[in-house]
């Protein structure tokens, strides 16, 4: 894996405390947000490519997971140190249901909290009926919605529907790897994003 940076080949390694080491190295250095963009990234792309290719397979997927999140979460702590502490409005986040994949979700989590928005993260496998009850709860002017796989992109669809079916006053952004800004147009979302940042971004946009 030429090319790529020490902290993302510890990360696709699946050497959590080797990276987490490294990534308080990169971090004095470069910062948190490019501990995420510029290492964290990068290397979950090439585990994913890896995967696709047969090269790796689930136990090392699930190992470079591991180390990933940890490096997140440290990235993340520093990032709300750093940051603002307004409140610049709610966002629900959620991977929708069936779908275990959440490390995007989480990075888009972790850059909306940096960016001054509260974020309450359902996790994974989340049913519609849960996020829409955690929207009106919490008073979210904002639900991301993020999935993965095929199969269960038409969560995204099911849950707007019902969203406006109840007349429900929030918007919906969705992302993750499955999603086109074709489909997120055709199932009436406020908008999608390619990444955490652009998310972010979006969000802004949309409360703006
Ligand atoms: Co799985 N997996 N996986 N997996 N996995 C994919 C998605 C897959 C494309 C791999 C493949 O086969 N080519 C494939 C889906 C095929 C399809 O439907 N088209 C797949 C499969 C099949 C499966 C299983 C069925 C495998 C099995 O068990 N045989 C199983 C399913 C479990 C389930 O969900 N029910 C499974 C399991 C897993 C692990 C648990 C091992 C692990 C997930 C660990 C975790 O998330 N905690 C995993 C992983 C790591 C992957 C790949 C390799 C990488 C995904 C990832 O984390 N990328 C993935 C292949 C790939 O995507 N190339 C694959 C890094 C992450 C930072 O990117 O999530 O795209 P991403 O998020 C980005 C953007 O998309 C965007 O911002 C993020 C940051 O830039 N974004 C948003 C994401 N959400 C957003 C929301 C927004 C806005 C932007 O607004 C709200």
């Amino acid at each position: 894996c030429s090319g790529l940076s020490e902290l993302s080949r510890r990360v696709m390694e699946g050497d959590r405390d080797g990276a987490l080491a490294e990534a308080l190295t990169v971090m004095a250095q470069e910062g948190p947000m490019e501990v995420i963009s510029g290492h964290l990234i990068p290397a979950l792309d090439e585990v994913g490519r890896r995967y696709e290719t047969g090269e790796f397979f689930l136990p090392q997927l699930m190992e470079a997971a591991e180390a990933a999140s940890a490096v997140c979460r440290l990235a993340e702590e520093e990032l709300l140190r750093l940051g603002r502490s307004a409140n610049r409005g709610t966002v629900v986040l959620a991977t929708v249901e069936g779908d275990l994949h959440d490390l995007g979700k989480n990075l888009v989590g972790t850059v909306l909290k940096s960016h001054g928005y509260r974020v309450v993260d359902l996790g994974k496998d989340v049913k519609a009926e849960v996020i829409l009850e955690a929207a009106q709860r919490e008073g979210a002017q904002v639900v991301g919605l993020s999935a993965l796989m095929t199969s269960t992109v038409p969560r995204m669809r099911e849950f707007i529907e019902e969203a406006r079916r109840r007349g429900a006053g929030f918007k919906v952004i969705v992302g993750g790897a499955a999603v086109s800004p074709a489909y997120a147009r055709s199932i009436g979302a406020d908008g999608m994003s390619y990444d955490a940042v652009g998310a972010a971004r979006l969000v802004e946009r949309l409360l703006s």
